[in-house]
């Protein structure tokens, strides 16, 4: 499945999210769709990647071009409800890190084995059509998880093997 005519399927909010998908992008028809009925603020979770092959995996070369794109990034705290869209062709999940005071976001340093330190985590949605954490979400599949945000800085990302420093981050803040 290419171009902008896809939908989601999960919900209106992805709709102006599919018309910012870089050139280039391999979208992947949803398998499945989140619960409608979800408590609090709804932020909506594009991740993305340029495919190469179907038989890619999770891992991923440095380099390799991906995204990870919230709408909105910008909230009062509170129950916020995650809804992530694999659109991609491979694995990927949706990890949320909190910004220590004056942390700039998207500088995290991963280790040898490609991933950053999840110390801290408030929660994920990585598991494939359903809540909560599991092993990814495969592409096309949507997870969702919902979670109590208390004022802040986080940081959404992605944390397979190099994905993170291949741009899978995003800037949530939480008033
Ligand atoms: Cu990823």
């Amino acid at each position: 499945m290419m171009g902008h005519g896809s939908r989601a399927g999960t919900g209106s909010g992805f709709g102006s999210m599919m018309s910012a998908v870089p050139h280039g992008y391999r979208m992947s028809r949803p398998v499945c769709t989140a619960p409608t009925s979800r408590p609090g603020k709804t932020v909506y979770v594009m991740l993305g990647d340029m495919g190469m092959t179907r038989m890619m995996r999770g891992a991923a070369p440095l380099g390799a071009h991906m995204m990870l794109r919230a709408v909105p990034s910008l909230m009062r705290a509170g129950q916020v409800g995650f809804v992530v869209a694999n659109m991609g062709w491979r694995i990927h999940e949706m990890v949320v890190l909190p910004l220590a005071p004056g942390q700039p976001a998207g500088e995290r340093v991963p280790g040898a084995d490609g991933r950053v330190d999840e110390t801290g985590s408030l929660g994920e949605a990585s598991a494939t059509c359903g809540a909560g954490a599991g092993d990814g979400i495969t592409p096309g599949g949507v997870g969702w998880v919902t979670l109590d945000l208390p004022a802040g800085r986080y940081e959404l990302v992605c944390n397979l093997p190099n994905h993170y420093a291949d741009g899978m981050h995003q800037l949530l803040i939480v008033r």
